[in-house]
């Protein structure tokens, strides 16, 4: 099954654990550890198939741990979360965008960022507008999602928002890597294409996705 690799990214308070916590077990916890950094696991269906979702639920921005620079650098899908009644987590984002930019050494076609206005559900207590949440993720080209971890609305649509972008990634790579003109024919290449042409479809036989030159014969196993 395609193990894809998620990371939470957003201001303490804004219901990062919550949201998590929600899409594991369909219920909204009222109070989780603020410093609990946590590594869940979680099988999602996505447009007829299997995906394993490792979620970094990180947790204290102000420094990374030795886990969340790991993450942030082998992270594929980035879930950049802010309360939309709290403006100063949405101005935050600015910054932790840059920070996952950074770590990924601004390689933009190897990752997705999904841009996140939590607690929908505090309408009353408003502060960021729809719009600006929507322009802060246009200028990432993110999708945009505001949800209510307190109601569950648009949980698990956030999650199979990032299964679908990291998807997209991954399939323009192997179709780019196919076109490259190769001078020789090296082991590589050949072996490549055998495994294009066997590969029957997303088995067990795909690992997870570390980086370099692995990636190709694990993208193409997916095609
Ligand atoms: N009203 C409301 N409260 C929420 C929502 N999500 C989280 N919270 C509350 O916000 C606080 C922080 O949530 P938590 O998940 O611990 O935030 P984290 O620090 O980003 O992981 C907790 O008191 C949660 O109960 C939500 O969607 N609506
Ligand atoms: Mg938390």
């Amino acid at each position: 099954m395609a193990e894809i690799r998620v990371v939470t990214v957003g201001q303490g308070g804004v219901g990062k654990s919550a949201t998590v916590i929600y899409l594991l077990r369909g219920i909204f916890i009222e109070t989780y550890d603020p410093t609990i950094e946590d590594l869940h696991r979680k099988q999602m269906r996505v447009d007829g198939f299997a995906y394993m979702l490792a979620i970094l639920d990180t947790a204290g921005q102000e420094e990374f741990s030795a886990m969340q620079g790991e993450w942030f650098s082998t992270g594929e899908g980035f879930v950049l979360m802010y309360a939309i009644n709290d403006r100063k987590s949405f101005d935050g984002c600015k910054k932790l965008r840059q920070r996952i930019y950074q770590a990924k050494d601004l390689k933009m076609d190897e990752f997705t960022i999904i841009v996140v206005g939590n607690k929908a559900d505090l309408e009353e207590e408003r502060e960021v507008s729809k719009e600006e949440g929507q322009a802060l993720a246009t200028e990432s080209g993110s999708p945009f999602f505001e949800v209510s971890a307190k109601e569950g609305s648009n949980v698990v649509e956030v999650f199979e928002a990032v299964v679908r972008g990291v998807e997209k990634i991954r399939k323009n790579k192997a179709e780019e890597e196919e076109l490259t003109p190769k001078r020789s024919p090296s082991f590589g290449s050949l072996r490549r294409s055998t495994i294009g042409k066997l590969s029957s479809g997303r088995g067990d036989d795909v690992q997870q996705p570390t980086n370099g030159k692995d990636k190709t014969k694990k993208f193409c196993t997916l095609l």
